[in-house]
């Protein structure tokens, strides 16, 4: 038996065990063992901005649709509030600590002047010794494709090529192509990606489609920009453009859908849909807080359906709270697959939340941010949006209804737990009553508060998370001073879209 085969036999044995409890489908579709994994994966698309999340403007009928043939997490997480930290999260199954990819270019951004804290430093790709989930499946057998963004091969990072594809087709210069039939690559991505699934028809497949849509620019079919002009606007939503890039990345979605479909895949293929991060500024995603770069809900909760047929329950619902790293070791469980030796994952397989026969074993996830973003967000938090940030240092627990914030330059710089009542360090919130993240609840209930509190400390602790300490020496005390009641209300220069 040659290594392929081998390969394929052990991936067999584990997988029918692991199904064996389940619902015993496999023996009735003939599964061959081994699921394809198809993995879109949009950019910037917010929380609210499809048509089946109650969108008043945008449409998106083929998520929609796949969102009631498979399962939706309600309670979705991108593991960062934007692009390159997210995907390299993704791609390593790791929180941010383990990579130290924590922003875009840099965590020095923003007033220097209104930054109390020296930030950690950036490293600005996913360096070529983290096992991706590409190599995991590389090495279980699968032929593996990327077509789209990668946006990790920075100084510190390697190339999808070293990273466990087998091919790469990125067909899209960056952001910048202007096609007018092919908007952010949308529809040559696709189309590649189709081509790859038809030549590997007969052998397990991951395809990895990190769409450029619909970061900035926007870019959309001029029929489809002409449909939105056309539409009466919503009362939340309302730019033609946005919802026209969308729409057109929808549409991408349905043609890759259908092709799975034609060539007869359809029942033994995973698909999940997502997203990197939060919607932009340029899209309210009410009732949540916040935007992309941010880690109030409206910078990291996301688009989150799975569907793996004969597996997820078409038009199922999961509100426990998942996030993207535990994609690596779902596509592994789902393949039958071993963690790769010495590999260290912070996410959880969702197969039981797919099978519906089972509950996760972990208790809570997890966010580190050890710098500053500058350009605030819509309904961020007062000190932030007045001194021009999305966000400042900050780590955040979700647990159950509960998530809580902490604030590294309160908590460093302001005199840490003893002075907690006062200082301002420790934000907390019951998102199951109030997922706008209006009424902190870190001083009425105390409890609670140190409970998140001490979970969020022990998780740094077992992580190495760095946080940063050392006092900014540039730091000006007037940079963050209140000046009058109007003060950091308003947000009129906020136009231009940011990493
Ligand atoms: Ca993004």
């Amino acid at each position: 038996m040659n290594r392929r085969n081998f390969l394929k036999m052990a991936g067999m044995s584990a997988f029918a065990f692991t199904l064996r409890r389940g619902t015993g489908f496999a023996a009735e579709t003939g599964r061959t063992g081994k699921p394809n994994i198809v993995l879109i994966f949009a950019d910037d698309l917010g929380w609210k901005d499809v048509g089946y999340q109650g969108s008043d403007f945008m449409e998106t009928p083929n998520i929609d649709r796949l969102a009631k043939e498979g399962v939706v997490f309600t309670a979705g997480y991108a593991a960062a509030g934007n692009c390159m930290p997210s995907r390299a999260c993704l791609l390593s199954g790791n929180y941010t600590p383990r990579h130290h990819v924590y922003a875009v270019g840099s965590t020095d951004r923003g007033r220097k002047a209104a930054q109390r804290l020296v930030p950690i430093p950036n490293k600005s790709g996913l360096a070529k010794d983290n096992i991706t989930f590409a190599d995991a499946l590389k090495s279980a057998g699968y032929v593996t494709g990327i077509f789209g963004k990668w946006h990790l091969a920075g100084p510190d990072g390697a190339e999808p090529a070293a990273q466990g594809f087998d091919f790469v087709h990125q067909s899209f210069g960056g952001w910048s192509g202007n096609e007018p039939d092919n908007p952010k690559g949308i529809y040559s991505l696709t189309r590649a990606a189709g081509e790859f699934m038809e030549k590997n028809r007969d052998r397990p497949f991951f395809v990895y489609l990190p769409h450029y849509a619909i970061h900035s620019g926007l870019q959309a079919r001029a029929s489809t920009l002409e449909k939105f002009k056309a539409k009466a606007p919503g009362k939340q939503h309302n730019d033609a453009m946005y919802a026209a890039c969308t729409y057109d990345l929808d549409d991408g979605v349905g043609i890759l859908l259908k092709k799975i479909k034609d060539l007869g895949l359809e029942e033994n293929t995973l698909v999940v849909f997502t997203s990197d991060n939060g919607g932009t500024q340029q899209s309210s995603q009410e009732p949540l807080r916040g935007n992309k770069g941010c880690y109030y809900e409206g910078g990291i909760r996301e688009p989150f359906i799975v569907r793996w047929p004969g597996v997820t329950r078409p038009g199922g619902k999961c509100d426990v709270p998942v996030i993207n790293v535990d994609l690596f070791p779902t596509f592994l469980a789902a393949a039958g697959a071993a963690v790769p030796a010495g590999k260290v994952l912070d996410g959880e397989s969702l197969l039981p939340l797919l099978k519906g026969d089972g509950a996760l074993k972990r208790q809570a996830i997890f966010w580190h941010f050890p710098g500053y973003l500058d350009n605030p967000v819509k309904r961020g938090r007062e000190l932030d949006v007045r001194t021009g940030f999305r966000t400042r240092p900050v780590s955040v627990i979700h647990k159950g209804d509960w998530k809580l914030h902490l604030y590294h330059e309160e908590w460093q710089l302001d005199g840490g737990r003893e002075k907690m009542a006062t200082n301002h360090a420790v934000e907390l919130y019951n998102i199951a009553e109030d997922i706008g993240e209006r009424n902190d609840l870190a001083a009425s209930n105390p409890a609670k508060r140190d409970e998140l509190l001490n979970d969020l400390f022990a998780w740094i602790k077992s992580t190495n998370a760095l946080i940063p300490t050392k006092p900014n020496p540039d730091f000006n005390p007037s940079a963050v001073a209140h000046k009058g009641k109007s003060g950091g209300k308003k947000n009129k220069t906020q136009t231009k879209e940011n990493e």
